[in-house]
């Protein structure tokens, strides 16, 4: 029997539902500081997420969509993104964000089991702390890896072979926590088994590679509901349940 040790979690739409009204109206924020009359839709970002990383989200819809925009890409898109990471953080501390549902329970009776944790993420360093700090705490996880740590993001694996290389750890022993198909490609080359919890964004994309696939993680007094997989009789995700998926075929 395989020994549960870790369990490493994405931040972005898994930790909290942060892309509709975080990241996308930061990025707004910072277009209409800098006087470009650039404006993301709700639906026009659902397209642009195809493209993980803030700055490579900016490049790619300036070459889909502006082709002949003739300012200095290399100076002006880490301007946009130091000037949307602010409006983000802003936007966190608000408290207009909050953590989804059991998130918050399955961390902190992991961390009470002994359970390493960990953080995942394309999104950059200041943003996940962010986030941590305003609804979590940030010592419980003993590596937060974001960003730039790595040159290929999601859905590279790279990210998750740095988390386990820092932790020394065996991906076999170990559960990571994603909302999107690159997240759980990124995952799944690294080895490790995943735990979709879908929203608006991802529910139509294909997760079948997915260990277990939610609607969220539940409470006791509010169900999950089970798109894909076996739950053994649980209605809520726990760490038993966490357990019984690192030792299933
Ligand atoms: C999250 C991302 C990030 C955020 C924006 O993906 O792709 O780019 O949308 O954050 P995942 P930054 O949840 O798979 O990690 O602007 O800081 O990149
Ligand atoms: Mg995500």
């Amino acid at each position: 029997m395989t020994q549960l040790k870790a369990l490493i979690f994405d931040v972005d739409g898994t930790l909290a539902e942060t892309e509709r009204n975080g990241h996308r109206l930061a990025f707004n924020r910072a277009f209409a500081e800098a006087n470009l009359n650039w404006n993301w839709s709700e639906t026009l970002y659902g397209e642009l997420l195809e493209v993980s990383g803030g700055k490579e989200r900016i490049r790619h819809y300036i070459q889909l969509y502006n082709p002949n925009f003739k300012e200095d890409l290399e100076t002006l898109i880490p301007q946009l993104h130091q000037a949307k990471t602010a409006h983000y953080r802003q936007l966190l501390l608000s408290g207009e964000i909050q953590l989804r549902l059991g998130v918050k329970r399955l961390i902190e009776e992991a961390d009470s089991q002994g359970i390493r944790l960990a953080i995942a993420t394309t999104s950059a360093l200041p943003n996940a702390l962010a986030l941590l700090e305003k609804n979590l705490n940030p010592d419980w996880f003993e590596v937060i890896a974001a960003g730039d740590i790595v040159t290929h993001k999601k859905p590279a694996p790279d990210i998750y072979k740095y988390v386990l290389n820092q932790m020394n750890l065996e991906a076999d022993k170990c559960l990571v926590f994603e909302d999107s198909f690159h997240g759980l490609q990124a995952a799944y080359e690294a080895n490790l088994k995943t735990v979709i919890t879908l929203h608006n964004y991802t529910k139509n994309q294909d997760f079948s590679l997915a260990s277990l696939v939610l609607n969220h993680l539940g409470e006791p007094e509010k169900c999950f509901t089970i798109i894909k997989g076996d739950v053994q009789h649980k209605d809520y995700f726990d760490i038993e349940l966490a357990k019984i998926l690192i030792n299933k075929e």
